[in-house]
């Protein structure tokens, strides 16, 4: 069988991102610690904050409030959604110089394939310093970079020197280094199955490949399958450029919980209302494929009610709700409703399909209104 050569992926992340851009722009600012979120009187929390933040503890998702008693020097800004996202595009546009497989996963995060770049004589390390260097004289921020086989590993690496910094993982230097790596840094190792593993004496992906199959299956379900390749370094996902929407959603937190169903239904309206804003955002291209809605209770679990189907109707967004009040009622800190979508066929082929042709229409009616 001819081997094909391995990939070269760069995943691509930026430092602080949000708090990044907002110290570019208040020179000010420049050595404080500073964070991006709500407001700590209105239970706002921390969507990211500089490294001088992070070294009195501050973390992301953190309560606002809670920041400002471990940094009370911290300065907090709200965030500039539109910004952020101006900054992202022009970071894009540094990428399509060296590849069009380009696959964003945020704002702030990408991975490359540069397999088939033919600049720096194909040597994705160098390419990777360049993109660096380019991003940091336009924008005038600085990204971490990771270089490796695969996107697996690409991502691990570019958190390996963060903040500022680049690794890389050459395919004959993949064994030794997954081996060592702690089960933790596994995307999809969350801390309960990293306890479990803990209890069965795994502490690096070493001690997990001495498990078979069977055996992965048996511990963890049917991520035991994945597990077993991604302990020894193997991820063949390609890199998919323009990486289609799968859901849009729009979610509150109140200031003050909804102890009763009808205060829970109460909040709709508005709910669909941001919602049909945001599709009015989206280029019409999706289907509605299923609607859910999201709840997280006052004790902070959270849970969500789904259903399939085409239509974005109020009725069911309150039946969904009246479900999850079932399965278990009480004060709620939180509601969200979302849509699932898929990509629309192209326009002449709805016509052979008029039950997704009710549904883009009723989407694009959503959006409208
Ligand atoms: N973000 C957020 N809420 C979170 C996590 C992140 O709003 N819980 C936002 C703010 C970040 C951006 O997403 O700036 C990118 O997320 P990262 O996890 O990459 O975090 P940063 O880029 O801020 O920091 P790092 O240097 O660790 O990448
Ligand atoms: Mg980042």
């Amino acid at each position: 069988m001819a081997m094909t050569p391995p990939r070269k992926i760069i995943h691509i992340d930026c430092d602080c991102f949000y708090a990044a851009v907002e110290v570019r722009d208040n020179p000010s600012l420049r050595g404080r610690p500073v964070a991006v979120g709500g407001d700590p009187g209105r239970r706002g929390v921390i969507a990211t904050c500089n490294y001088e933040a992070r070294r009195d503890g501050v973390r992301s998702a953190m309560p606002s409030s809670q920041a400002l008693r471990m940094c009370p020097d911290l300065v907090i800004l709200k965030p500039d959604f539109d910004k952020y996202r101006r900054v992202s595009e022009q970071i894009q546009t540094i990428f399509k110089r060296f590849t069009d497989r380009i696959e964003p996963l945020s704002l702030d995060e990408a991975f490359l394939d540069v397999s088939d770049c033919q600049q720096f004589h194909n040597s994705a390390t160098r390419i990777a310093e360049a993109l660096r260097q380019q991003v940091r004289e336009e924008v005038r921020i600085t990204v971490s970079a990771g270089v490796a086989p695969n996107k697996f590993l690409a991502k691990i690496a570019s958190d390996w020197r963060k903040p500022d910094g680049l690794f890389v993982i050459r395919p004959e230097q993949v064994s030794e280094f997954i081996g060592a790596l702690p089960v933790e840094k596994i995307f999809g190792v969350g801390r309960v199955t990293a306890e479990r593993m803990h209890q069965l004496g795994i502490r690096h992906c070493c001690d997990l490949q001495t498990l078979s199959r069977l055996e992965l299956g048996q511990h963890f379900g049917s991520f035991g399958e994945r597990l077993w390749h991604l302990c020894r370094g193997e991820d063949d996902r390609a890199v998919h450029n323009n990486r289609r929407r799968k859901s849009v959603s729009v979610e509150r937190t109140f200031e003050e919980n909804l102890p009763a169903l009808h205060h829970w239904l109460a909040v709709l309206p508005a709910l669909e209302e941001a919602l049909s804003r945001r599709l009015a955002n989206l280029d019409n291209h999706y289907l509605v494929n299923g609607l859910y809605i999201k709840v997280r209770y006052d004790d902070f679990t959270s849970a969500t009610c789904e259903t399939p189907g085409g239509l974005a109707d109020r009725e069911v967004f309150e039946n969904l709700i009246r479900s999850q009040w079932q399965r278990r009622p009480g004060a709620i800190r939180l509601l969200g409703i979302g849509l699932r979508l898929k990509d629309a066929l192209p326009a002449r082929q709805q016509d052979l399909f008029p039950e997704e042709k009710r549904a883009a229409l009723a989407l694009q009616r959503a959006g409208r209104s």
